[in-house]
């Protein structure tokens, strides 16, 4: 083509930086309206992001159930919706947990953050599931919204995870040493705290559970700030191998510190009841314990498990043996004491806490173990707390979200009354437990223990997803 021919029709000179000027003047303006509209709109200074993780944990005909993990990477939320769409026309959520579910018509499917998950701070995540069904094929959800905001992830749990928490901030960290002041337990600023955190199985059973990326995952994922190292003294526990015992133990309480968490040590009397049976062998245990991890700020000491079918003289009597053996060794560390009818401050036995109240340990820096099962211990346990909290130092070193036995179906009900009233009196507590045993009181599916994927929502069961949530959030420890 010929430039040099082609009509060009030119404005005058004047009428062209005329146009120019307008040109730059509208320019000016645009990036003026793009800086304030940034300036000024409410988004522009939250940051949002989040990160789901979908995991079918079962399928079986015209059935499945999946586990979702929400994990928030932006600035904190106090609420959220999660949606999703299922990509088959005939797969439909009969039933979810720990958030509302539903999906009105279509294939759209919502989750409304529940009570005790809406607030996630940044880096935090929470585990929700459902059970389904469908009738064609069963497709995974592949595109994830939460709060509108579009969400990375995975369908099946692996990929990228979230950066791990780093050494410092951590509950030991934060706190120092404990102790208890008036009713409650304090941290360095004699302030009261509450530590929510898991308690072992039976480490003579369970000791495959326990290792260093099941600690990481306790302490970085379920953000526990207490790990309770179960010791059984019968049924092939401590008795059978006192030395061996001792020193799994150690190294525990060493595997907690490493992470910031406390440890309680746990001398697990449950058969025979009467502690005094195993009182020579509490002295040597405790003399031992307490002398070795004298020096660190991360242990409590639990002296006894349950006991049950004895007198509340004779656990005084026996507290008031053992805890001088402690005091000896370690000064300064918290006792916990268990008490009459499985250490339920005597109402299992028909009694209550008037009889401690008028017949106290003999000993300072000491509390009362308070444990339950939701499923089996409810309002008149719950009234019993509730009223001894104001007149004794309570610890609830033990509870499950099941019956008694350890198994059975997780009664949500009861376990959610009962963890918003520990909340509510800072009471602390550890969940019975951080293991894969075959009953509804493990938090992790049988077979987790042998494989090493401790923090997708996949491989926890009914009662780990709630006990996780709970656990999860965040602590605000008071540091003045
Ligand atoms: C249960 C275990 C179960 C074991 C049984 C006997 O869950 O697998 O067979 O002990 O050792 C307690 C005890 C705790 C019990 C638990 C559930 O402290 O040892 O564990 N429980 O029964 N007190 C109330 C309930």
């Amino acid at each position: 083509m010929d430039l040099g021919s082609a009509p060009i029709t030119l404005f005058p000179l004047h009428t062209r930086r005329n146009a120019l000027k307008r040109f730059f003047a509208l320019l000016a303006t645009c990036a003026m309206l793009l800086g304030l509209t940034a300036l000024f709109s409410p988004q522009a200074a939250a940051a949002t992001g989040c990160r789901v993780d979908y995991t079918v944990t079962s399928q079986w005909q015209g059935g499945f159930q999946a586990g979702v993990k929400i994990t928030n990477l932006g600035d904190p939320i106090t609420g959220w919706t999660l949606k999703f769409t299922l990509p088959d026309a005939g797969q439909k959520v009969v039933q979810g947990w720990n958030a509302t579910w539903s999906q009105s018509s279509g294939p759209t499917v919502t989750a409304v953050g529940a009570d005790w998950n809406r607030t996630l701070a940044t880096g935090a995540s929470t585990d929700l599931g459902f059970v389904g069904s469908f009738t064609g094929s069963n497709p995974k959800p592949t595109a994830f919204t939460l709060n509108d905001v579009v969400c990375t992830g995975s369908v099946d749990g692996g990929g990228e995870e979230p950066p791990p928490v780093p050494g410092t901030n951590t509950p030991v960290s934060v706190n120092g040493q404990l102790h208890v002041c008036g009713v409650n337990l304090c941290n360095q600023y004699n302030r009261p705290i509450q530590l929510r955190g898991m308690s072992t199985h039976g480490i003579q059973w369970f000791s495959k559970c326990y290792n260093n990326a099941s600690l990481d995952a306790l302490a970085e994922d379920w953000k526990s700030d207490l790990f309770r190292v179960a010791m059984y003294v019968q049924e092939q526990g401590y008795e059978t191998d006192p030395a061996g015992f001792t020193s799994r133990v150690n190294s525990l309480v060493d595997m907690a510190e490493a992470r910031g968490m406390y440890a309680v040590i746990d001398f697990h009397t449950l058969t025979p009841g009467d502690p005094n049976y195993n009182l020579d062998r509490a002295k040597t245990f405790f003399a031992s314990v307490a002398a070795r991890n004298a020096d660190k700020k991360n242990v409590i000491y639990e002296i006894a498990n349950e006991p049950n079918g004895v007198s509340w003289t004779a656990i005084k009597n026996y507290a008031e043996q053992v805890i001088p053996v402690i005091r000896a060794a370690d000064p300064d560390a918290v006792v916990i004491v268990g008490t009459r009818g499985w250490s339920s401050l005597g109402v299992s036995d028909g009694s209550d806490e008037s009889e401690i109240v008028a017949n106290p340990v003999n000993a300072t820096n000491i509390m009362y173990a308070f444990h339950f099962y939701a499923a089996s211990h409810k309002d008149n346990y719950r009234t019993t707390v509730s009223r001894a909290a104001s007149q004794l130092p309570l610890f609830v070193s033990e509870f499950g979200t099941v019956s008694a036995t350890g198994g059975g179906a997780v009664d949500r009900a009861s376990s959610i009354a009962w963890l918003d009233l520990l909340d509510r009196l800072k009471i602390s507590y550890a969940n019975w437990t951080y293991s894969d045993a075959n009953e509804g009181s493990a938090a992790f599916r049988p077979g987790t223990c042998n494989g090493s994927d401790y923090s997708s929502s996949g491989v926890l069961t009914e009662s780990g997803a709630l006990i996780k949530s709970r656990i999860s959030t965040a602590d605000n420890f008071p540091t003045s």
